[in-house]
């Protein structure tokens, strides 16, 4: 006997009002169980939610562009009695759920194809085993397409969406291919690999260390893994250029241990940091091109009006950029504040999806570890980082003739050639180390 039942979305996480971007049934239709239904959009990925069940679809309650929740209802299916029992809502639930933990955890392929997407790495729970199931984040793209990607053997992840939101169309797979071949033309010789972009690079030859010493193999922590491929795609897909500065903290130095003991009674510790922070914020209103990113087509420049700085925090199981919000309407007690919280929540593993968004332009500073200088790169879509090395004192030549002990702070800016000239590029770290060299400028 047929039994007619309802389709419901169950717990997508952390995600409430998702907008329906494509409904794949239609009343009349056949689906099995594990068949995508309807395709959500969040501000970070596509989701696909699937059929629980097999059976013929009887009505679709929902339609693009509806907001929908955990138990909208989206369907109603008939389902014959031989048809295994509907999933318990809370298995299907923590199915989806899972998928959304990868969403936050893993949204690499996703951003591979989206220029609009944010962040380095995100979260700190495991990417579940669904990784390559239908529930699986992915690329923007409509089923169709990454059926025809599918069909021409193409990785969606590695196509350039130029869509809306870096959603990917028929035309990007299209393209990829040609460039693909066309390079492949090229390539100097067999067993080559893509580098992603339709770049050509040689693989890696495959080494047996073993029969050279002793090894052992230790698996890379899930945040190295995805921020690996993070920094990879940027190392490859961004031109960078790292310009050098130094800045003179001597008085910086001493207001901040003036203020010692007044940021002990209010619980926080100053470094030079949070200085530094206010400092940027500055140049970048002075040189808005460095608070921006490119969109996805990369014909246009998206100035940013909000000031949201990630920093680089060195945990235990890779680097993690939370997300300082709003700096510019901060002071540099409460930036210390959050920026210890912050920190220790990325060392616990329990930064938020939302610690990890909406950042403009990063920081790295080693200076607590040392070193003279670095190269960081850009973390894309950012379009500059900032990194920032140990001071050291030094002797500073003054104009008359006499040298005099200075504490040298060194800057190093990685910037997006395509977005930043050179000239801006030494005017930016130029006008910054003007600010830091005398703080009392970003009052100014
Ligand atoms: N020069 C000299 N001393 C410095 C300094 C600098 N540039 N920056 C910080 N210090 C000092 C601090 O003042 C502090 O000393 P005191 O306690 O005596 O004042 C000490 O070094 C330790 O500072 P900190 O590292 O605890 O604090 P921070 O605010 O400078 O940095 C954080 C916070 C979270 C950024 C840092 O702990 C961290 O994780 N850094 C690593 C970032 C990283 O891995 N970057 C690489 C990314 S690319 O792979």
């Amino acid at each position: 006997m047929a039994n007619i039942e309802k389709i419901l979305l169950p717990d997508v996480g952390d995600f409430d009002d998702i907008e329906i971007i494509e409904v794949i049934i239609s009343a009349g239709d056949d689906v099995n169980k594990d068949d995508s239904i309807i395709m959500l959009e969040s501000d970070k990925a596509t989701m696909e939610i699937p059929s629980p069940v097999s059976g013929k679809i009887q009505s679709v309650a929902v339609k693009v562009g509806d907001r929908i929740s955990e138990g909208t209802l989206i369907a109603e299916i008939e389902t014959s009695e031989s048809q295994p029992p509907v999933p318990a809502p809370a298995a299907a639930a923590k199915q989806v759920a899972s998928a959304v933990a990868a969403v936050e955890v893993a949204p690499v392929a996703a951003q591979v194809a989206s220029a609009a997407s944010q962040n380095l790495e995100r979260a700190s729970s495991p990417v579940s085993d669904l990784a390559d199931s239908a529930l699986t984040p992915i690329a923007h793209a409509s089923p169709s397409i990454r059926r025809f990607a599918r069909e021409l053997g193409v990785d969606i992840s590695r196509v350039n969406g130029s869509g809306n939101k870096g959603r990917v169309l028929k035309e990007d797979v299209q393209g990829y291919v040609k460039s693909t071949l066309a390079s492949a033309g090229t390539a100097a010789a067999p067993g080559r690999g893509s580098g992603g972009m339709g770049l050509q690079i040689s693989q890696a030859p495959v080494i047996d260390f073993s029969k050279f010493g002793e090894t052992e193999t230790q698996v890379l922590s899930r945040i190295k893994k995805i921020s690996g491929a993070h920094l990879h795609r940027s190392w490859v897909s961004v031109p960078h250029v790292t310009q050098f500065d130094e800045a003179d903290i001597t008085g910086l130095e001493e207001f901040r241990k003036s203020l010692a003991k007044e940021a002990e009674k209010k619980g926080v510790r100053l470094t030079p940091l949070v200085f530094i922070m206010k400092a940027v914020v500055c140049a970048l209103q002075e040189i808005p091109e460095f608070n921006s990113s490119l969109d996805a087509s990369g014909d246009n420049l998206i100035l940013k009006k909000y000031f949201h700085i990630g920093v680089a925090v060195d945990t235990p199981n890779g680097l993690m950029v939370p997300v300082i919000r709003d700096v510019d309407k901060k002071g540099i007690y409460q930036l210390s504040a959050e920026l210890s919280a912050v920190a220790a929540r990325a060392r616990d593993g329990k930064l938020s999806p939302a610690d990890m968004q909406g950042g403009c332009f990063s920081i790295s500073s080693l200076g607590g570890i040392g070193g003279t200088q670095f190269t960081p790169i850009v973390n894309a879509p950012e379009v500059a980082i900032l990194g920032v090395a140990r001071a050291k004192m030094q002797p500073v030549y003054q104009s008359d003739g006499t040298f005099k002990p200075a504490l040298m702070l060194p800057l190093a800016l990685s910037y997006d050639h395509r977005v930043i000239d050179g000239a801006q590029g030494a005017r930016f770290t130029n006008y910054l180390s003007q600010l830091i060299s005398d703080i009392r400028r970003v009052l100014l």
